[in-house]
């Protein structure tokens, strides 16, 4: 049977802001087929975002939703876990959400190995406010604030991540929407902090600008600058330059923030004399 996308979506707010061609529906369907393979209950999900196109997404989806502020979503997710541990928080970000003004928030929620998953959806750009670089936008593409090229070099989402502490790593692309599907589920399975991180075309402020104009040309760069794990420990450095690695990136087993928290609180009661 098909699945029934509307038991998650908010119908009465569409129709969505999304462009045509624009690679976050994808995301977000796979993120709806992952909740309803881990079976969790709608009413058990909160999903955060901060600012962005890939933010409105909390709009849309019918769950406990929280649209914040520009790059704050893991800041608003963390205070929402610690108040509700046996709440299931996801965020959903775009790439300057989460990797330039919430850089900071990133490596702390990383660090805490909080039990939270984070799918970043990285279009390279910033879609929302007319195509500016952003942190993962490649060395030598185009800009609105880069008309010639860009001159810093990509930030590695999933390598800041693995580095910054973060438990669950994964990274998969809106041209295998159902790998992506399995990367999420397994993301939110995953007890700690996961990041699932989702490369995904952006025709119009992005793919126009570094001749992909239209999605289906965007989304077939994406899949041929893809390299499967298990192909790139095969491949040097110089084969594997500008592209990105696919797959499971990094799985490990670290002490949970909120458990560790609740521990903290049960030492201090019993150091006053409070009872639970
Ligand atoms: C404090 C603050 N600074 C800047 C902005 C303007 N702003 C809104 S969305 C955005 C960038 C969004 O880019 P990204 O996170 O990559 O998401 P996308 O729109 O590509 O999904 C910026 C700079 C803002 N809303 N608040």
């Amino acid at each position: 049977m098909a699945f029934d996308y509307e038991k998650y979506l908010r119908m009465d707010r569409m129709p969505h802001m999304w462009c045509p061609g624009c690679g976050i529906g994808i995301v977000v369907k796979a993120m709806l087929r992952a909740i309803e393979k881990v079976g969790w209950a709608q009413d058990d999900v909160a999903i955060v975002s901060g600012i962005g196109c890939t933010s409105r997404t909390p709009g849309y989806v019918d769950f406990n939703t929280l649209h914040t502020t520009h790059g704050r979503a893991l800041t608003f997710a963390t205070g929402l876990k610690l108040a509700r541990p046996d709440k299931h928080v996801i965020v959903i970000s775009g790439d300057g959400d989460a990797a330039a003004i919430g850089g900071n928030h990133f490596l702390h929620a990383c660090r805490r190995n909080i039990d939270i998953t984070l799918i970043v959806v990285n279009n390279y750009i910033y879609g929302m406010t007319g195509g500016q670089a952003s942190p993962t936008t490649p060395f030598g593409m185009r800009a609105s604030t880069a008309p010639y090229g860009a001159v810093d070099p990509a930030m590695d989402i999933c390598q800041v991540a693995i580095a910054a502490g973060a438990t669950y790593v994964a990274r998969g692309t809106v041209a295998q929407g159902l790998l992506l599907e399995r990367y999420i589920a397994n993301g939110l399975r995953h007890k700690g902090f996961s990041v699932i991180e989702a490369m995904s075309d952006c025709p119009v402020q992005y793919g126009r600008r570094n001749r992909m104009p239209n999605a289906v040309e965007m989304i077939q760069w994406i899949r041929d600058h893809g390299v499967p794990i298990a192909r790139a420990k095969d491949m040097s450095p110089e084969e594997l330059e500008g592209k990105f690695i696919t797959g499971e990136l990094h799985v490990a087993e670290r002490v949970e923030y909120t458990e560790e928290y609740l521990r903290v609180i049960e030492r201090a009661q019993k150091a006053v004399g409070v009872q639970a």
